[in-house]
Parts: C-alpha cells; sequence; structure tokens
C-alpha cells in the first residue's frame, strides 16, 4: 500500500499551494484564498500566542490567583467591544472582495468571442466550438502514450486563444460532471439536461491540465482535461485546419461510394477505441453485468437493422447514448462493420454509408 502511494509521484507535482491562474477572475479568487490563508493563519499566531503565554503564565504552581477585577478593568469592558469590531471588520474585508467575484462569476452581460459547449459523458469530453461547428472529442491516453503525464493527458485537447472572452456551456450527457481546469477557470457542475455557464480570458499560452471534479462512476479518474492555450494567430490557423478535415471527412462520408470490408473494418476499428472501448472494453468483451459484450452478442451478430438502430438511435435510460448524432454515416457504418467481423464475430457482414443514411430518415 505504502509502495503504491509513493510510486504515484509520476502522477501530480505536489505542490504547497495552489497552481497560480493565468486568468483574470481565476486570479482574483487565488488572492482571495491568499488573504483569508494569510488572515487565518495570524489569528492563530495570536491565540495560540495567548493561550502559550496564558499556560505559563498564570500558573497555580507559581501561586497565580485569578484576578477577580479583571472584567471591570478599561481593558475588561472595553474588550467586548473591540474584539467583535475586530472579527466584523475581517469579515468585511474578506466578504467585499469576495463579492466582487461572485458577482463576475454570474456576469452573463458581457458578449463572450468565442463559445464552447463542454459536454462531460462516462467517460470522456466533448468540446462543441459553437460558432465554428467544430467538434473535438478528448478521450484519455493509455499509459504507452502518456509517459509521465498519465491520467494528465488526451489525444485531443481543447485549443483555446489567449486574450479573448471565452463562455464556456457545461452539459452532461449521462450523469453529473464537473469540469476543472483551475488555472484558467472556476468549477461549476455538468448536469443532464440543463446549461451553466462560466467564462474565462487566459493571458497566457501554455498547456493547463485539470479533471473531472464530481464523481461520476468507475471511470472518474480517467476522464483529464488538457487545455491548449495558443495565440490569436495560431487559433485560427488550427480552426481553419480543423474545418478542412472536417469538411473533407464529411464529404468523404457522404459520397455515394462503396468501401470494402478491408477499408470499413480498419476504419471502425480506431472509431471503436476512441468511442466504444471505454465501456464495451477492446476485446468486445463488455463489463458483465454493466455493459454489454459484444463478442457474440445477439445484436453484434444478428439482425443487421437492430444493430444500426442501436447504434444511430441508443437505448433509452441506458448508458448507450444515440451516435447518430456525433458521427457520420460513413464512421457508422464502419463501426458496426467492425463489430460484425471481430473478436470472432465472423458474420461477414458489410455495411455501408449508404444503409446508415436510409436508415437515418
Ligand atoms: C457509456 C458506455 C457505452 C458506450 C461508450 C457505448 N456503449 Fe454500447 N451499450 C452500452 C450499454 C449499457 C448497452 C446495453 C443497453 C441495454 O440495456 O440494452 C449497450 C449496448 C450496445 C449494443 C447492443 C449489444 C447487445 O447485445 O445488447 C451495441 C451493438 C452497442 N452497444 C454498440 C456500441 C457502439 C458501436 C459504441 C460506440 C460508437 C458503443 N456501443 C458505445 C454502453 C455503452
Ligand atoms: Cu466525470
Amino acid at each position: 500500500m505504502m509502495l503504491t502511494l509513493f510510486a504515484g509521484s509520476a502522477f501530480a507535482d505536489y505542490a504547497l499551494n495552489f497552481p497560480e491562474p493565468v486568468a483574470p477572475l481565476p486570479q482574483q479568487m487565488y488572492d482571495l484564498h491568499m488573504l483569508t490563508t494569510k488572515i487565518a493563519t495570524i489569528i492563530m499566531i495570536i491565540v495560540i500566542g495567548i493561550v502559550a503565554y496564558a499556560i505559563l503564565t498564570f500558573r497555580k504552581s507559581k501561586g497565580y490567583e485569578a484576578d477577580q477585577n479583571f472584567h471591570k478593568s478599561k481593558f475588561g469592558v472595553w474588550s467586548w467591544l473591540l474584539v467583535p469590531v475586530i472579527v466584523l471588520g475581517i469579515d468585511l474585508t474578506i466578504a467585499g472582495s469576495a463579492t466582487d467575484a461572485l458577482k463576475q462569476v454570474e456576469d452573463y452581460s458581457q458578449k463572450a468571442d468565442l463559445t464552447v459547449k463542454v459536454i462531460g459523458s462516462q467517460w470522456k469530453w466533448t468540446y462543441e466550438y459553437m460558432d465554428d461547428g467544430i467538434r473535438v472529442v478528448s478521450n484519455m491516453l493509455p499509459k504507452e502514450k502518456a509517459g509521465d503525464n498519465y491520467l494528465r493527458a488526451v489525444d485531443n485537447p481543447l485549443v483555446l486563444p489567449t486574450n479573448r472572452r471565452i463562455r464556456f456551456l457545461h452539459t452532461a450527457s449521462d450523469v453529473l460532471h464537473a469540469w476543472w481546469v483551475p488555472e484558467i477557470v472556476y468549477k461549476k457542475d455538468s448536469i443532464p439536461g440543463y446549461i451553466n455557464e462560466t467564462w474565462t480570458n487566459i493571458e497566457k499560452e501554455g498547456t493547463y491540465r485539470g479533471q473531472c471534479a464530481e464523481i461520476c462512476g468507475t471511470g472518474h479518474a480517467f476522464m483529464p482535461i488538457v487545455v491548449e492555450a495558443v495565440s490569436t494567430e495560431k487559433f485560427e490557423t488550427w480552426k481553419s485546419e480543423k474545418l478542412m478535415v472536417a469538411q473533407a471527412a464529411q464529404a468523404e462520408a457522404s459520397a455515394d461510394k462503396t468501401w470494402t470490408k478491408d477499408e470499413l473494418f480498419s476504419r471502425g476499428e480506431t472509431i471503436y477505441n476512441t468511442n466504444c472501448s471505454g465501456c464495451h472494453q477492446v476485446n468486445g468483451s463488455g463489463v458483465k453485468g454493466v455493459f454489454p459484450a459484444l463478442a457474440g452478442s445477439k445484436i453484434a451478430t444478428g439482425k443487421i437493422a437492430d444493430h444500426i438502430n442501436i447504434v444511430l438511435n441508443g437505448k433509452a435510460s441506458t448508458a448507450m447514448s444515440a451516435w447518430g448524432a456525433q458521427l457520420n454515416d460513413l464512421e457508422i457504418a464502419a463501426v458496426i462493420t467492425y463489430e460484425r467481423n471481430a473478436w470472432g464475430n465472423d458474420t461477414g457482414d458489410t455495411i455501408q454509408p449508404a444503409d446508415i443514411k436510409s436508415a437515418r430518415k
């Protein structure tokens, strides 16, 4: 047990304090934390000092006799007033700065330069750039690829521009999650069927890491967050590249091309391992009692229409979500072809994008 604790040193940079924020509002919160910590430390030192002094000075063994008139002295009388006034003063000092920060947290009046919808799901994050129609699915990198950043690294980070007001819309597709990157933004819950809002303005380029901050199931520890903050120019370049790739993929998917089984199978494998293996496992074995095995499954080896239906539309009130809105026709055809031919599911079936297109209607 102790060994595993110490072996974990690669997982986190142990530090005495919170990471220093790179955005104004989180900075203000950080400063508040420092202010309260300082005040608390000073009070602690004063109180411990008085207690220690009292213990050492007013001892019975020294023949000390309690002062019966202390409360009648000038100090004794005024301290009743003085102490509460000082306490109130401290409280108001903290509350004053805290109110300003809270007001900014709830300030939705300013126009954002960029809006990103952040969707939590078991167990990954999806980012939708609302103004550009870009969608990024962010999965944790396996140990082999992540190296020292295991549990803190993802395949596709959220790329954001610096010095722009960014609005985050938080929601979830299954259970509660919370998107938390302390250096750039404060924390609000991601709630299914509900939108929460936060905002930031990142002042420094860099890579910022965070994690899900709301227990969301057995994979809770496996949905890290990586934000890549870049200059506006770099962001625009990234955006246009991303759009080009997305458009090319869309054009490819909607072309009435007939694909070979091998082409679909190998594409399907990647799509499966990115989107489905988190639950159904890489080897298709599922997790007993929670996620059905697809190897030998009735649906994955039975009627094609049923298979297409569950992948396109999901299954209500289960963890199986509707992939129709998230994957294009080619991707769905590929992943179904893969499932019907992998892990000994030797159906020999090939599903074409056109089949998915007609199933959508
Ligand atoms: C969050 C977990 C999760 C993810 C991710 C997921 N599924 Fe599922 N899937 C389920 C659950 C749970 C069921 C069982 C639903 C039910 O109760 O019938 C299921 C059922 C299925 C079935 C029917 C299996 C059977 O025999 O009943 C197929 C096929 C399937 N999923 C394919 C996929 C594909 C393809 C993907 C990726 C694009 C995917 N799933 C991603 C949780 C998941
Ligand atoms: Cu989560």
